[in-house]
């Protein structure tokens, strides 16, 4: 592999972590069969962000956010892989001591992981905006499958049914990201694997990790924008490089 050098160097880094911390996109369950957001293959080619992503989309017809959830079935069903398994790998070793996710697929924990930080939520269960009332996502499942986008409603007759994902223009829940903060301040060792590092408030996470003195690793296929501010570049696929370092 061409970036040996790169993954020899931080491998040895994260040997000597004390308090590693791992900070994932979707990037990181490619390799799973999910697509992801940004890129060539990525949603954003065929679905328009502002209709079935931000919450005012979503208010206007919540039923094509449904259609567009049919793909994102997917991510319920898919298995982890071998850079969901490495990374709980690290958190046994002791060497990592949480996973920040922005993803809703639940495969880090699916994997083993045990700390690990939804910024973005899950789409375990799903909020009526109306009357408040909760429906597992199983029970919304059911009619994705048979295509019956009409029939996702609630008891109470409204067809405003949001999973507990966070869209563009909702804030993040406060609770998560203040740990994730926490965590990006004690990390001795923070690594990014698989995101694009274009959506805030999450991409500010790595830059307060460097900000208190830890080292950057950055495990992505595409360059991104922030590649400068880290310490150790790694242009591959999570699957192939994560294994590697842990073993
Ligand atoms: C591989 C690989 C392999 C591929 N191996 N690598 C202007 C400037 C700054 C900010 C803003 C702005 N205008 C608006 C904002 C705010 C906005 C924002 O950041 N927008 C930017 C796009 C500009 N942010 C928000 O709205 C957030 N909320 C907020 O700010 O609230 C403020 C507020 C406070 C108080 C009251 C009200 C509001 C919320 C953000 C929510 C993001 N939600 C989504 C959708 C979730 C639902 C769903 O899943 O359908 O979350 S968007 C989407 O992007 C998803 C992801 O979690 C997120 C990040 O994407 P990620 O994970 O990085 O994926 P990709 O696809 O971008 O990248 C994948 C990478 O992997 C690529 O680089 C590949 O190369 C790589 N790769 N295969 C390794 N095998
Ligand atoms: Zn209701």
């Amino acid at each position: 592999m061409e970036s040996f050098d790169e993954i020899e160097k931080a491998a040895k880094i994260i040997a000597k972590a004390k308090h590693g911390v791992v900070f994932t996109g979707a990037g990181v369950s490619a390799e799973s069969g999910i697509p992801t957001f940004r890129g060539n293959d990525g949603l954003w080619r065929r679905w328009d962000p502002d209709e079935v992503a931000s919450i005012y989309g979503f208010r206007r017809n919540p039923r094509k956010f449904w259609e567009f959830s049919r793909e994102l079935i997917v991510k319920v069903k898919a298995q982890p892989n071998p850079a969901h398994y490495a990374i709980a790998e690290l958190e046994k070793m002791g060497l990592v001591k949480a996973v920040i996710t922005q993803n809703i697929d639940m495969l880090h924990q699916r994997a083993g992981s045990k700390r690990v930080l939804e910024l973005h939520g899950s789409m375990q269960y799903v909020d009526c905006l109306d009357c408040g009332k909760t429906y597992k996502w199983e029970e919304i499942e059911r009619f994705l499958e048979k295509g019956e986008i009409d029939k996702i409603r609630c008891e109470c007759g409204s067809i405003y049914l949001k999973p507990r994902v966070v869209f563009f223009g909702e804030p993040l829940p406060s609770n998560v990201l203040s740990e994730a903060m926490e965590e990006s301040r004690r990390a001795d060792v923070f690594i990014v694997v698989g995101s694009s590092l274009v959506v805030y408030p999450a991409a500010y996470l790595p830059v307060i990790a460097k900000e208190h003195g830890a080292k950057l690793i950055i495990v992505n296929l595409e360059p991104t924008m922030k590649d400068h501010i880290f310490d150790v570049v790694i242009r591959g696929k999570a699957g192939e490089v994560m294994p590697e370092i842990v073993k």
